[in-house]
């Protein structure tokens, strides 16, 4: 069997994705998410100049011989567009083995580990009033497992808290917004917040709070500390990640879990921070690291080193890595938790998918392959729309970052 087309397809049902679709001679098809938040365009060039001309008369079944081909033949390895590139052609093949199969994917990956997909929700409100009910809405649909940001007294916006609702859209303008960022009014308010909110929900809620990268090392450190009583399941991209040096440091102050690496690509970003058991949960996901298979190489490295995974699942991971990424949580042994964004309805529609929670789990779809799919049609009707990540600035106009 060979492939005989690998058409990309961009779309913007609430906000931009790109998805590779491959298809064989004997009509089989699978698609894969390619979708590089704010960097779309750069991934659709690299797929039709550089990767689809490559796709054209291999053989669909060869997954690990065409990773290693995109990835070692390009002599460029590793970073962002590459990885995610990378990522649509591997989930694709995946999608083809499973329908050629007439398995769901988890049944090629080892079978099913667990009953369901753990996952949490965001609960964020612009004030700690607003807050307790957005809580106990998630509570109150069955979820296990809450991440909580609000607003910081004395900044008029923060980054990862949107307004009131499922769905939250942080690339909001097409050139990126500008926000004023205080780190001694953050690492103030944020442990009054956990203690008002262990107060309300009790001790067994699980609760992870997401810092997005801004805390030096000695402050995540302090952050981590004055947590410790609320018993967070992780704090989340305390800092920069790209000096895995710098959670030795955190690691050495606190026993808060940490969590890390929805920017990261390859297990190279990560290989320190998990051998080093620096920590304890490990974020990569299926777009932005490689696809299925690569992901299941992090996620075994880390099995190895006491750190389950965590992946990444906002609303800028299309249904199509969703559903990719739950077959791997179904499978993986050390499966820890799974990032949950519903999509707005028309993204939806667009992927129609059969992946579907229920009591605070995900299940994925027992259809062979993913379960997913783009309704071209449909996608077409919604063009591309430039779309940027905000940046924080300090109060001095420094640049910091998000
Ligand atoms: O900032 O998906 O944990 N989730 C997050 C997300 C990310 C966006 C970036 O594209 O931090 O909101
Ligand atoms: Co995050």
């Amino acid at each position: 069997m060979r492939i005989v087309e690998a058409r990309v397809i961009v779309t913007c049902p609430g906000r931009n994705f790109v998805t590779l679709k491959i298809v064989t001679e004997d009509g089989v098809s699978g698609v894969g998410d390619a979708t590089l938040n704010g960097r779309e365009l750069a991934v659709v060039a690299y797929l039709e100049e550089h990767v689809v001309p490559l796709l054209i008369g291999r053989d669909p079944a060869r997954i690990e011989d065409t990773w290693q081909y995109l990835y070692k033949g390009s002599y460029w390895r590793r970073g962002p567009v590459t990885m995610t590139a990378i990522a649509a052609v591997d989930t694709a093949l995946w999608d083809i083995k499973g329908k050629v199969a007439g398995l769901p994917v988890y049944q090629l990956l080892g079978g099913r580990s667990r009953e369901g997909v753990t996952v949490y929700g965001h609960a964020n409100a612009a004030t700690a009033e607003e807050l307790m009910p957005e809580i106990a809405r998630f509570v109150a649909r069955g979820y296990r497992a809450v991440r909580v940001q609000t607003g910081i007294p004395g900044l008029s916006s923060v980054y990862g808290v949107g307004h009131k609702g499922d769905s939250y859209e942080p690339a909001n303008a097409a050139l990126p917004e500008e926000a004023v960022w205080d780190t001694a009014l953050y690492l103030d308010h944020v442990p009054r917040v956990f203690a008002d909110v262990r107060a309300e929900f009790g001790p067994h809620l699980r609760l992870l709070h997401d810092v997005h990268h801004r805390l030096t090392p000695i402050e995540a450190a302090r952050l981590g500390r004055s947590l410790e009583p609320f018993a967070l399941t992780w704090l989340e991209d305390p800092v920069p990640a790209e000096l895995q040096d710098g959670f030795r440091l955190i690691r050495q102050h606190t026993t808060t879990p940490l969590a890390v690496g929805e920017v990261f690509n390859t297990v190279w970003d990560c290989h320190e921070l998990i051998t080093s058991q620096l920590i304890d949960y490990i974020r990569t996901t299926v777009v932005h690291a490689g696809g299925i298979t690569h992901l299941r190489r992090i996620f075994d490295l880390a099995a190895l080193h006491h750190v389950r995974s965590g992946s990444h699942g906002a609303t800028d991971l299309s249904p199509v890595c969703m559903a990719a990424a739950l077959h791997l949580d179904l499978a993986i042994p050390n499966f820890g938790l799974q990032e949950y964004m519903p999509h707005p309805p028309e993204a939806d529609e667009v992927f129609p998918h059969g992946y579907h929670f229920e009591d605070g789990y995900l299940h994925p779809s027992e259809t062979p392959g993913l379960g997913v799919d783009i309704d071209e049609e449909l996608a077409a009707r919604y063009p591309y729309r430039p779309a940027s990540l905000p940046v924080n600035r300090l109060t001095d106009g420094t640049l910091h970052s998000w």
